[in-house]
């Protein structure tokens, strides 16, 4: 495989949940014929990556045992590999990481940033692989309480960056290292819109920034009928795109998405038009009343 870290162009990570009880697709691909028919759809949509995810992490959720989250995802990942798709391995478990790098995945997405299993640094240093470090900052049943900030981006910002010298004195290579906010992990709606209109904040870390808004329930807040019900999660594919493409034009590595599709089409156009990019706003542009939001500025080639 090329190697995605180092990757100029925006990479597509497609979400395979093989779960019963993930928000937005829990249940439809928990039987294994079905996730490997749609991984392959979404590798074939344009996914440079497939995320293959066997516990869900939507608030509140019960977790699962290792045995039962590898009898998930090990079957799947095993004929997605044969079949050509690159796999990351959606988990926070080093051994469900061991078992799944070792039938062929690609990639480590660690929602806990390796946080919840002091094993998985040494699984990634040995495997050499790329991580993914998400910042986290407990399981999803106590997560709602843990969304106190003093300021969200600074905050998410420090606590991402402990976890990027953790995993280098583990010995993890700086190379291998992708950060990521995790929107809706212990994050209210204000904070999510808060890290997305702030991104480059986070991107000076050094890391390729993975984003991950997609069909999340702050969109589905932000879509809300008159009468204040949100938006339904089938209903927030167009949010997602948006998002999605304004985080790569504020500097964002690579974007995790359901709608393969839509998404790789909207970064088309982004491409097309010379890929404009967002820049922190500075005079003489005009900028939203704070000054802080960005706008649309020069673009220029490349990342
Ligand atoms: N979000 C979810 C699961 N895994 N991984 C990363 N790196 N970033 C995310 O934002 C993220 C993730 C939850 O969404 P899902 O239930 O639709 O998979």
């Amino acid at each position: 495989m090329t190697d995605l870290v180092q990757a100029q162009d925006p990479v597509v990570m497609g979400v395979l949940n093989v779960t019963p009880d993930s928000f937005s697709d829990g249940g439809r691909y928990a039987d294994v014929d079905a996730a490997v028919a749609h991984g392959v759809r979404l590798h074939s949509d344009g996914a440079h990556l497939v995320d293959v995810g066997g516990e869900s992490t939507r608030p509140g959720a019960d977790r699962v045992d290792a045995e039962t989250e590898v009898a998930r995802v090990l079957p799947v990942v095993r004929e997605l590999t044969a079949a050509g798709v690159p796999v990351s391995i959606d988990t926070t478990r080093a051994r469900v990481a061991e078992a799944v790098l070792a039938a062929g995945a690609d990639v480590v997405n660690d929602v806990s940033g390796g946080l919840a299993d002091p094993d998985m640094a040494r699984v990634v240093r040995d495997a050499g692989c790329p991580w993914v470090l998400m910042h986290w900052r407990g399981h999803s049943r106590r997560m709602r309480d843990l969304a106190r900030y003093t300021d969200v981006v600074a905050d998410v910002r420090a606590e991402l960056a402990h976890r990027v010298d953790e995993a280098l004195r583990a010995g993890v290579a700086a190379d291998r290292i992708i950060v990521d906010p995790g929107l809706g992990f212990a994050k209210t709606a204000e904070h999510n819109w808060e890290l997305s209109a702030r991104l480059p904040e986070l991107l000076d870390l050094g890391h390729p920034l993975l984003f991950g808004a997609s069909r999340k329930s702050y969109l589905g807040q932000l879509l809300a009928d008159p009468a204040g019900q949100p938006r339904a999660t089938d209903g927030r594919a167009a949010a997602t795109v948006a998002t999605s493409v304004l985080a790569v034009a504020a500097g964002a590595w690579g974007v995790r998405v359901h709608d393969v599709r839509g998404t790789v089409d909207a970064l088309a156009v982004w491409r097309a038009t010379g890929r404009p990019r967002l820049v922190p706003t500075a005079p003489p542009y005009p900028g939203p009343p704070d000054g802080r939001g960005p706008v649309v500025g020069a673009g220029r080639a490349g990342r």
